[in-house]
C-alpha cells in the first residue's frame, strides 16, 4: 500500500498505513472462455436472458468469482474492482499504478520517454506491459488484506521495452490505434485473445447484451455437457 500511495497523487490515496498487503489481480488472455462465457451460460440458464440488473459480465462474473476465493479466507479483505469509482467520479484505484509496484506488469507512460513527440496539451495515457502476456491482459482488482507486512521484498517490474523508439511506438499504439489490437503485441506473447473475445469486446457495451442472448440456442447443450 506504501509503494502505491508514494506514487500517486493526494486524490486516489487510499486510507491505509505503508505496511498494508495488498495484492494486484490480473485477468489472463483466456479468461472469456474460463470464466466469463460459463458466467454467461449459467445467467441465461437460470434467467433465460441475460438479467439486465446485472453488471457487464466481465465486471459480474470478477466480482462473484473474487467474493467466491476471499470468502474461504478466515479473514475479511476489501476488494477494489477497475471500474468502481468515488463519489467524485474518480477512479477507486488506477491498477496501473497499482500493477507496477507489485512487480507484476511495467507501467509505460510519457514521463518514460526523454524527449516526447507529442504536443505538450495532448493526453497521453499510459499503458502496462505484462512479460509473457505483452498487452493481451487486464487488471482487474487489488485485494486489500487486513494485515501488516513490513518485510516484504520489492520486485521491480521487468523492462520489457527499455528502446525509447519502441515506447513512443507503444504509446501511440495504445493512445490512437487501441482498436486494432497492436499495441498488445508489442512484444512477443505466449497467449492472446480468442476471436471470439475480440469480437466481444470490440462490440459496443450497449450492444453487447444482444450479442449474449445469441448464446441462447446453446445453453442446453453446454451446460449438459
Ligand atoms: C478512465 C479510463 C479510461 C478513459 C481515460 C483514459 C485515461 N487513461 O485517462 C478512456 C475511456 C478514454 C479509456 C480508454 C481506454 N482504456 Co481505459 N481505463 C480507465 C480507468 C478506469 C482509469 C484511468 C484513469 O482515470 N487514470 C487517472 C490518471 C490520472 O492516472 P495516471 O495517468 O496513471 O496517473 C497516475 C500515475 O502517473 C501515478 N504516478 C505518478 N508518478 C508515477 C511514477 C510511477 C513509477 C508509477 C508506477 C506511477 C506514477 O500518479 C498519477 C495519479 O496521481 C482504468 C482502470 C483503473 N481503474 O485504473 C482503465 C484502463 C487504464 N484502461 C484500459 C484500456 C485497455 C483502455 C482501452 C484500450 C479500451 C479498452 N478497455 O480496451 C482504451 C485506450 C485508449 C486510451 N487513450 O487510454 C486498461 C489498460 C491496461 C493496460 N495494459 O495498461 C485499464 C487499466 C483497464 C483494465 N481493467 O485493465 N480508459
Amino acid at each position: 500500500m506504501g509503494w502505491y500511495n508514494a506514487a500517486v497523487g493526494n486524490p486516489f490515496k487510499l486510507p491505509y498505513v505503508d505496511d498494508t498487503l495488498c495484492a494486484v489481480v490480473i485477468s489472463k488472455p483466456d479468461m472469456f472462455e474460463k470464466s466469463v462465457k460459463p458466467f454467461i451460460f449459467k445467467s441465461l440458464k437460470e434467467h433465460g436472458n441475460y438479467p439486465s440488473h446485472l453488471k457487464d459480465p466481465i465486471d459480474e462474473s470478477t466480482r462473484q468469482n473474487l467474493h467466491h476465493v476471499t470468502s474461504e479466507l478466515d479473514i475479511e479483505v476489501e476488494i477494489i474492482q477497475d471500474f468502481q469509482l468515488t463519489p467524485t467520479r474518480r477512479p477507486r484505484v488506477l491498477v496501473q499504478t497499482a500493477g507496477h509496484v507489485s512487480g507484476a506488469v511495467r507501467y509505460y507512460q510519457r514521463c518514460d520517454i526523454l524527449d516526447d513527440p507529442w504536443d505538450p496539451l495532448k493526453k497521453v495515457s499510459g499503458v502496462c506491459i505484462h512479460p509473457r502476456y505483452g498487452g493481451w491482459f487486464a487488471l482487474r482488482a487489488i485485494i486489500i488484506f487486513p494485515m501488516l507486512c513490513p518485510d516484504l521484498k520489492r520486485k521491480v517490474p521487468d523492462d520489457v521495452i527499455p528502446n525509447q523508439e519502441d515506447r513512443i511506438r507503444l504509446l501511440e499504439l495504445f493512445n490512437w490505434h487501441w482498436r486494432d489490437w497492436r499495441y498488445r503485441d508489442v512484444i512477443p506473447v505466449q497467449e492472446r485473445y480468442s476471436e471470439e473475445q475480440k469480437t466481444y469486446l470490440a462490440t459496443k457495451p450497449s450492444e453487447r447484451f444482444h450479442m449474449l442472448n445469441n448464446y441462447k440456442p446453446y445453453v442446453n447443450q453446454i451446460c449438459a455437457s
